[in-house]
């Protein structure tokens, strides 16, 4: 009776003697990624494949649990608790981010990128890498980036096929400065407004329009109440995958890499997710009625954008100037 006694209490010992980590392997390390659009929309597909490698890397240790659907809350609110820890990370576009990090405005300047081909240059570059890396002062970890076409106007008024056809117009605009500034250059009122929101807001005439790909026109029914759609392609804006540096820092430097490692390498599968779901969605508008106005020659739409290039901080029309440099 004694030895055992002995025994319980030298094992008490040793348990409490031994590192918290022989614990805690049992049970896996659990992040929440919170992701606005639908289950089955391209970048929550590539969510789903990030969160698939990072938990075949580390052998089911750590897990990603992805909450589509705004579950976890609008782009600008998220990002604010991505900031401060509550959520550990998400997919959103860069456009809300900048606000939060104003140097990425720089990748969402209107007509940038010559092509998609280009703009994956930069961003899988040193510059697209220079920026990941440099997050952490803002209190995110930059993980990777994601495709998200080229951004258009559409409205119920009417067919729009120069710039001064959208004088007037009330364009509903992601949080974003920029985009204000971008939608002010073409003559139309910006109203900024969370995306959950736009539906109701062009249903009711409280927005004319808004402007976003053709996955997004698709997937949120957008065409049904707004169907003048413009392929004027104003912007490229990349999707952006960012961790909490609060939360994500508390996991070792191996753990870390091993997810930026996995943000990175889901990104051409999400690319080629992209390109199917973007097939199906033009074909989807345009068979529920949508009516395109196809942009040939966008030289007077680009002129008016100079006064806004102008604008721009010394630090973004340099990165300006790089991106333009990459051939
Ligand atoms: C989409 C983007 C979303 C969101 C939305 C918007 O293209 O994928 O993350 O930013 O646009 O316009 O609010």
């Amino acid at each position: 009776m004694k030895k055992a006694r002995i025994l319980i209490a030298v094992l008490l010992v040793i348990a409490a003697l031994m590192p918290a980590q022989l614990f805690a392997q049992a049970k896996p390390i659990v992040l929440r990624l919170a992701e606005t659009h639908p289950q089955d929309y391209p970048t929550t597909k590539g969510d789903y494949e990030f969160a698939r490698l990072v938990k075949e890397r580390s052998g089911g240790r750590i897990q990603i649990e992805v909450y589509y659907g705004s579950q976890l809350g609008q782009e600008k609110a998220v990002i604010e608790q991505v900031q401060f820890g509550a959520i550990d990370m998400t997919r959103v576009s860069i456009s809300p981010v900048a606000s939060f990090v104003p140097k990425l405005n720089a990748f969402q300047m209107p007509y940038l990128y010559r092509d998609e081909a280009h703009m994956w240059k930069v961003l899988k570059g040193d510059i697209g890498k220079g920026l990941l890396a440099s997050l952490e002062p803002f209190g995110f970890i930059g993980l990777g980036w994601f495709e998200a076409g080229s951004r258009n106007f559409y409205n119920s008024k009417r067919p729009i096929t120069k710039p001064e056809e959208l004088k007037g117009l009330k364009i509903r605009v992601q949080e974003s400065e920029l985009m204000m500034g971008l939608v002010s250059a073409f003559g139309a009122v910006p109203t900024p407004m969370a995306y959950g929101e736009v539906y109701s807001a062009l249903q009711t005439g409280v927005v004319d329009g808004a402007e976003n790909n053709w996955p997004s026109y698709f997937s949120t029914s957008h065409y049904e109440v707004a169907k003048y759609f413009c392929l004027d392609e104003h912007t490229r804006v990349p999707e952006i995958i960012i961790g909490s540096k609060i939360s994500l820092g508390r996991l070792s430097k191996a753990d870390q890499d091993l997810i930026k490692q996995a943000a990175l390498d889901a990104i051409d599968y999400q690319r080629a997710e992209w390109a199917k779901y973007e097939q199906i969605s033009i074909d989807k508008v345009k068979a529920g009625g949508a009516q395109i106005s196809y942009i040939g020659d966008k030289t007077e739409w680009q002129k008016l954008m100079d006064p806004l290039y102008k604008k721009q901080s010394k630090e973004i029309q340099d990165f300006v100037k790089q991106i333009q440099a990459v051939k």
